[in-house]
């Protein structure tokens, strides 16, 4: 009985630790964790660090050191009478961003590594630098990061020279041909705040293929306030989008899967 009793252990373990491997590996997400880091919480904030932006195209300070596995809030104000944001990224990614910012000025951004901060205001931003190595960012306003409106924050620790900056490694574009009807297809998206009042909806999309926009957080208005009324935060849709009057405005969604 004893040792009948052991194999059933062991077996079990075994089986145990294969479907935690299989899980970890097809499951392929490991929480919010980027190249640079991931959202803070608030109540883990170990530093806060005021920053201004001001109408000369700079950051103060510019230069930031971090320990690894900091959670810096970031409290951005912007002293200036121009529109600033402070967004976080290797260098490779705020390049892509800013020239999708130069097509699409009236973007506006709800991801945790940026705030958009309108003239006189404060934004904030709270950051968990989790890996050694630097953490850019910048405006990605057009104009102002190619004016020098960037700055980084050096996270110490031992680099890993090349994990570190794996992110920043050329990689393939696809090249396929876009088909006519991809500005017709419909964008996946997962629904973070529906906001009636002012006509807006924000989603966390995918590529949107027909504005030549990577997957990001976004604010979109509507064009029509009741396609608010069937929808909630949580919702798993697929939408159409499009570039109107100064805007980019969502046109029509379908709740794939309702949130409970
Ligand atoms: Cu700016």
């Amino acid at each position: 009985m004893k040792i009948t009793g052991l194999i059933v252990l062991l077996n079990t373990l075994v089986i145990a630790s294969t479907a935690t491997a299989s899980g970890e590996h097809s499951g392929g997400h490991h929480g919010d964790e980027i190249a640079i880091g991931m959202p803070g919480k608030a109540a883990t904030v170990t530093r806060t660090i005021n920053i201004e932006m001001t109408d000369a195209m700079r950051f103060t300070p510019s230069n930031i050191t971090a320990k690894k596995g900091e959670t810096i809030k970031f409290i951005v104000r912007n002293a200036g009478k121009l529109k600033h944001e402070m967004v976080l990224g290797t260098e490779k990614d705020l390049q892509e961003h800013y020239e999708v910012m130069k097509k699409s000025p009236e973007m506006e951004h709800a991801d945790a590594n940026m705030v958009t901060v309108s003239p006189g205001k404060t934004g904030e931003i709270i950051w968990r630098f989790t890996k050694a190595g630097k953490v850019g960012f910048a405006c990605l306003q057009p104009g102002h990061y190619d004016a020098g409106m960037k700055g980084a924050v050096v996270v110490g620790g031992k680099v890993m020279a090349t994990a570190t900056f794996a992110a920043d490694a050329p990689q393939e574009k696809p090249t396929a041909p876009q088909l006519a009807s991809a500005s017709n297809a419909m964008t996946e998206g997962e629904i973070r705040k529906v906001d009636k009042d002012n006509k807006k909806i924000t989603i966390k999309h995918g590529e949107i293929k027909n504005l030549d926009m990577p997957g990001m957080t976004m604010v979109f208005q509507v064009k029509d306030v009741a396609i608010l009324d069937s929808v909630k935060a949580g919702d798993k849709i697929k939408f159409s989008a499009e570039k109107s009057g100064g805007a980019i405005i969502v046109t029509a969604i379908n709740v794939i899967v309702p949130s409970n």
